[in-house]
């Protein structure tokens, strides 16, 4: 299957230098919007095969009712392997390669009648989710448990045609924001999935809360790993650790131990970059993944609130 990303990036090459019934060949420049003007949630349903021993995670994507695009990418970060997995009508599956990401893409186009002008568009999908409507019929089995993990949807974008390489250069220049990595260009959000972490205890900003974070602020976030009866939050590598939807890393590549909140054992501080963190207006909660220096994997989350949002 063709990936978001490579379905946007092949519909712009197409658009660009395919012939096309332009009546506007003026150098004037009108970007198209980003393929993330789409709201979207998605729900979880997580069962247990005592038989098996695997978990059957059945997802429902629904797309808010102000979304400017139909949703034609859902990805889903996980722990492998999956097994099972269901695609809806129209949709296709794939994984990204360098990392742990499936990715259903709603790839059975439209059937455009043999007169129609060629564009040099991709045809719209034929089962987008439309704004308003919700989606079924993603899912796969699993041998880990549910915890959270990050989603990713994009919307269709038709893409303008530009007459010459020229202008298509140009509009790539003037439009920096339609182009990019699918990570960076896609709507994101947080639902369950399978997960292969330890669960560990995390305080952003310790010693406050609600903890405000200000995302105009240039400064650093605080976070401490605590260390629980049954973690010890010192054998965390400080190197291996990142903080955010941006995974913003240990901005001095160091830590140190602290007893932050006063239960008597050494807890762990880090210290991120805010900008790099790369939290959203809105969002409510941010996680910390690393490794402790025997290779187990970690993750913790915490709530916050945003403030300095436009
Ligand atoms: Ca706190
Ligand atoms: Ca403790
Ligand atoms: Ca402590």
């Amino acid at each position: 299957m063709i990936r978001p990303t490579h379905r946007f990036i092949l519909g712009m090459t197409l658009g660009f230098f395919c012939a096309v019934m332009s009546v506007n060949a003026s150098a004037q420049v009108v970007c198209p919007d980003p393929p993330n003007r789409v709201s979207v949630t998605v729900d979880a349903d997580v069962t247990f095969d005592p038989a098996t021993q695997l978990y059957t995670y059945r997802y429902t994507a629904r797309s808010d009712p102000g979304s400017r695009q139909d949703v034609d990418g859902f990805a889903l970060d996980f722990a492998p392997p999956l097994s099972d997995i269901l695609k809806p009508q129209g949709w296709s599956v794939g994984f990204f390669k360098d990392r742990n990401t499936i990715d259903w893409g709603a790839t059975e186009s439209v059937e455009e009648p043999p007169d129609a002008p060629d564009t040099g568009n991709i045809p719209p999908p034929k089962f987008p989710i439309k704004p308003g409507e919700a989606m079924s019929g993603f899912g796969f089995k699993s041998p880990h448990p549910p915890g959270p993990v990050n989603f990713y949807v994009t919307g269709y974008t038709p893409l303008p045609s530009a007459p010459s390489e020229e202008e298509a250069e140009l509009l790539l220049e003037e439009c920096p924001q339609i182009a990019g990595d699918f990570f960076a260009l896609a709507a994101r959000g947080v639902t369950e999935g399978p997960v292969s972490f330890v669960r560990v205890e995390i305080d952003i900003k310790p010693g406050s809360a609600p903890n405000v974070i200000n995302l105009r602020a240039k400064g650093v976030i605080p976070v401490a790993i605590l260390t629980t009866p049954t973690f010890d939050a010192t054998t965390v590598d400080a190197f291996s650790v990142w903080f955010g939807p941006g995974e913003a890393r240990e901005i001095h590549q160091t830590s140190h131990h602290e007893d932050v909140d006063g239960d008597g054992d050494q807890d762990l501080v880090l210290h991120f970059d805010t900008q790099k963190a790369g939290i959203r207006c809105g969002d409510t909660t941010a996680s910390l993944t690393g490794k402790t220096s025997s290779g187990q994997n970690i993750q913790g989350t915490d709530a916050i609130v945003t403030v300095g949002c436009k």
